[in-house]
């Protein structure tokens, strides 16, 4: 095998992989838009792409999974460090050697007649001292083209690499997308991840869930960083100062849309203005002065299709525009275009579903998915330098100072439409509180509380206790250059059910709010709670709300908040004792607070 590099542990471990996965052909990855040409033609070839109208979409490709892969599988998700108790009680956990026994068995031989890929990739801008670079391998050209999307697959990354141990191994392969024998392993010990018998982005685009969350949650505990669920936005004031903010949220509470937000005309006109620099994931470091440095280690957006519409988010539709690979979606035969269900009103009549099976929209209820054209999971891979509001600090190595942390979830009735933390410690607390809500939208009871601790339940390579106690020691680093800690809910509902708050654009007039208080220029009411804001300080212009309407989503309710303190308290059970003293204290002063209301 001809390497691209003299680095001995890349080659060593390219050399176990080969005589492992014993390929016909092996391919570097270089990142060259003759290589991705060509391998598009590949794919289309192979069937795995269905090349798209090329004049509506240029560059634009479909591909369908088996339908029994088609989303993140937690429960065949392991981290498998040394100890179970590193991996702690919220991680599915196996012993590394006996995992390492089992996986290659599944994968050996797994190759023959395949090309093994090998992509070197960087996971944020090449050489940034915020980076971290991974080496995968896989005989997918599918995950190939995504990785090209999604990370910065160059040969440069190993000249940055150099002789240096500091990279991720990713091991994929598909092998026959047999959902028993599918597991999502990463031994963070090892800087190592094998992902078998799956072809579905989440569990196969190694950089993203599995390196810079798992792994690099990891790293970020053992390293002094931070690796985040997080998205990153850059809010522009009308003297052209941007303020940077990031926000974690549990899957499929709007992070995207959060990111791409296009503030209400009133404020636009002012000359306010929403840059994104993530939608998923930051990489957060204590910067030279003191302050919270943050990067988008991504390339790319992950979004999911189905709702995204030109009102919801403008910004995503139009990174979709070209070069983006959907997945799952329907694709519309009268003009070889895609769609997808809240695209818009028209519903293709002749079509075909995510499976690749004609689709009649006369049978399509909106309440029962199974007659949905697209899955309700189905994506797109979009290129972020696509996004018409990409932050030009996307690209800079060198990070963005982050003013405010932002946690929220989807709760009916507990959390007000905003509040600040009373201090990090007491951030913390909220974060590790953090919960969500089941919808209508998803398979199971609608309003169970599903805790998700900064939106990192599924993500978080290590011991939750320890998590929580690294945010508590960054805290301790950042002292008085601490970014400020603030909850939002957009999802409070009133008596009939029904979302009080209009969300989306209008999320601008909190954000406002929260970088008025990052500022020390608004008020704010104390409660047991945190900080609330005074109504009249929520800007609400040209908005059909009035101000008892506003006072209902702003309320702390005692009866609410005394359960979910209780709740809490059985949440925090799980982590033992490795729950850190300081958020037993302030689990502690919230109750006292509430006796008190
Ligand atoms: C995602 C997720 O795909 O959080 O981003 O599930
Ligand atoms: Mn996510």
């Amino acid at each position: 095998m001809t390497s691209k590099t003299s680095n001995p542990t890349v080659n060593k471990w390219l050399q176990e992989m080969k005589d492992l996965l014993t390929p016909d052909n092996i391919v570097w990855i270089d990142g060259s838009d003759e290589q991705r040409e060509a391998l598009r033609e590949e794919a289309v070839k192979l069937g795995e792409l269905t090349k798209l109208n090329q004049e509506k979409l240029p560059g634009c490709y479909l591909h369908r999974t088996n339908p029994n892969d088609v989303a993140r599988v937690e429960d065949r998700t392991f981290i498998c460090s040394k100890t179970k108790e590193n991996a702690g009680p919220t991680n599915n956990w196996c012993d590394p050697d006996e995992m390492y026994e089992k996986l290659y068995s599944i994968a050996k031989g797994s190759y023959k007649g395949r090309t093994m890929y090998i992509i070197p990739y960087s996971m944020g801008p090449i050489g940034s001292p915020l980076a971290k670079v991974g080496i995968e391998v896989t005989d997918s050209v599918y995950v190939v083209l995504n990785m090209l999307i999604m990370t910065r697959v160059s040969l440069k990354v190993l000249e940055v690499l150099g002789d240096s141990n500091d990279w991720v191994r990713g091991l994929h392969s598909r092998c026959d997308v047999d959902p028993e024998k599918r597991y999502i392993c990463h031994f963070p010990e090892d800087n190592t991840i094998i992902s078998v018998n799956s072809g579905y982005g989440g569990n196969v685009l190694l950089g993203k869930k599995c390196f810079a969350l798992r792994i690099a949650s990891y790293q970020g505990w053992k390293e002094g960083w931070m690796a985040e669920h997080m998205l990153i936005l850059g809010l522009q004031n009308p003297k052209g100062e941007v303020k940077y903010v990031a926000a974690a949220f549990p899957s499929a509470c709007g992070k995207t849309n959060l990111a791409m937000l296009i503030p209400p005309e009133y404020l636009r006109k002012k000359g306010y203005k929403i840059w994104t620099v993530g939608d998923d994931i930051s990489w957060m470091k204590i910067g030279p002065d003191g302050r919270l440095y943050a990067i988008n280690p991504e390339n790319g957006f992950f979004g999911v299709a189905p709702g995204t519409n030109e009102h919801s988010n403008f910004n995503a539709l139009e990174s979709t525009k070209k070069d983006t690979i959907f997945t799952n979606v329907a694709l519309d035969l009268n003009d070889n275009t895609v769609w997808w269900e809240g695209l818009n009103k028209n519903l293709p009549e002749n079509a075909l579903d995510w499976k690749g099976n004609p689709w009649d929209p006369a049978k399509f209820n909106k309440a029962d998915k199974t007659t949905c054209a697209a899955h309700p999971n189905s994506r797109f891979t979009a290129p972020a330098a696509n996004c018409p509001c990409i932050s030009e600090e996307f690209d800079k190595g060198a990070g963005v100072p982050i003013s405010a942390i932002i946690f929220g979830g989807r709760r009916a009735k507990c959390a007000p439409l905003v509040y600040q933390s009373k201090d990090w410690v007491n951030g913390v607390f909220v974060g590790s509180a953090m919960a969500s809500e089941t919808t209508a939208a998803a398979a199971g009871a609608v309003g169970v509380v599903r805790r998700d601790p900064m939106a990192m339940l599924p993500f978080c390579g290590y011991h939750m206790g320890d998590y929580f106690q690294h945010w508590l020691e960054m805290g301790e680093k950042l002292g008085d250059k601490a970014p400020k800690i603030f909850n939002v809910n957009w999802f409070r509902t009133d008596d009939e059910g029904n979302f009080v708050w209009p969300g989306f654009g209008d999320n601008m007039r909190v954000l406002n709010w929260i970088i008025d208080r990052c500022e020390g220029k608004a008020d704010a009411t104390e409660t047991a709670i945190g900080y609330v804001p005074k109504p009249e300080d929520i800007d609400l212009t040209d908005l059909d709300m009035d101000m008892d309407t506003l006072k209902s989503i702003l309320k702390v309710d005692k009866d609410v908040w005394t359960k979910e303190a209780e709740e809490i308290e059985e949440h925090y059970k799980k982590f033992g004792d490795r729950l850190p003293e300081e958020l037993s204290e302030q689990l502690a002063n919230l109750k006292a607070n509430l006796a008190k209301m």
